[in-house]
């Protein structure tokens, strides 16, 4: 996979893999909405709404791989869910087929099987219970790269990614973690593997909290390791209120599961 597309480059985890990333492939596109900083050598910046179905299709020219990361990445009104996640998902995997585009790493969520409970331990193949609108995106994502692979041979790597975050902010997060190291090798590994046909991966790190399972990804390789151990014993953790009745403790979505309902 020598030239490399990443979306959603102006973002948090975008800024990280395009720093990570930096010299590994032949040429990193990265784009976005928002301002980019310039383009250093083997790099190019675009800037565009991955809602504008032309310039996506602009966008994939030339690729092998797509690293799909731009979106809304929290809860929004449908209107914006629907251009930035689902019309502009589709448009990735439309820009893909046409432009012979082999692979996407699509950054998929905990939040589309956040109303899961935290004592259940889930697989890839755990039904989707998406706990918001941004979930119900992500889901339609992942189920989206399935219809690309079955009819057109696309392959994907869908990463529901728990949290990546320089630390984790909350006690939720020291099982949701995803350092940027863990991260990054985990995009990597999904861009090298010889083959990964339609894959669903948790993005978490080897933390002493696990919610997922990753047996079915096995193949791809990827081992997490950063933990989120060096973290737990911060009093602001153990001091948190931890009501298990409360919707945010009891679902693996947290506060999404137990928002209200985002409308228009
Ligand atoms: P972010 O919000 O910092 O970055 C998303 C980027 O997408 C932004 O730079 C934004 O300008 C861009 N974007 C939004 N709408 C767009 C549009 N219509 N057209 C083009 N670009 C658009 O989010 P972050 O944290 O970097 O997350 C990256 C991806 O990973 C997102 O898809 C998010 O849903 C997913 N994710 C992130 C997690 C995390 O812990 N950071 C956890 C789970 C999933
Ligand atoms: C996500 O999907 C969000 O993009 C991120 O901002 C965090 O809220 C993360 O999930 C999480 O669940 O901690």
């Amino acid at each position: 996979m020598s030239n490399v597309l990443l979306t959603g480059a102006a973002g948090n985890l975008g800024k990280v893999l395009r720093n990570k990333l930096a010299g590994q492939y032949d040429l990193l596109r990265l784009s976005d909405l928002g301002e980019m900083d310039p383009a250093g050598p083997g790099e190019e910046t675009v800037q565009c709404d991955l809602g504008d179905a032309g310039a996506v299709m602009q966008l994939a020219k030339g690729m092998d791989a797509i690293i799909h990361l731009g979106g809304m990445s929290v809860e929004n009104t449908f209107e914006v869910i629907l251009n930035a996640n689902i019309r502009g998902t589709y448009n990735i995997y439309e820009a893909a087929r046409k432009n012979g585009v082999g692979r996407v790493i699509f950054a998929s969520s905990n939040h589309a099987i956040g109303f899961h409970e935290r004592e259940k331990r889930l697989d890839a193949d755990a039904p989707l219970r998406p706990d918001s609108l941004y979930g119900v995106s992500k889901g339609f994502g992942e189920i989206l790269a399935q219809y690309y692979f079955d009819k057109f041979g696309i392959e994907t790597v869908s990463i529901r990614i728990g949290s990546s975050f320089a630390e984790p902010a909350n006690r939720r997060m020291l099982a949701t973690w995803l350092s940027f190291d863990d991260l990054a090798s985990l995009v990597r590994r999904a861009i090298a593997a010889d083959r990964v046909g339609c894959t669903v991966v948790y993005g978490a790190s080897d933390n002493p909290e696990q919610w997922w399972d990753n047996s079915k990804a096995a193949f791809l390789g990827w081992q997490p390791r950063d933990s989120s151990a060096q973290f737990a014993d911060d009093p602001k953790f153990r001091d948190e209120v931890n009501d298990p009745s409360d919707p945010a403790v009891r679902y693996q979505g947290g506060g999404f599961a137990a928002a209200g309902h985002f409308e228009d």
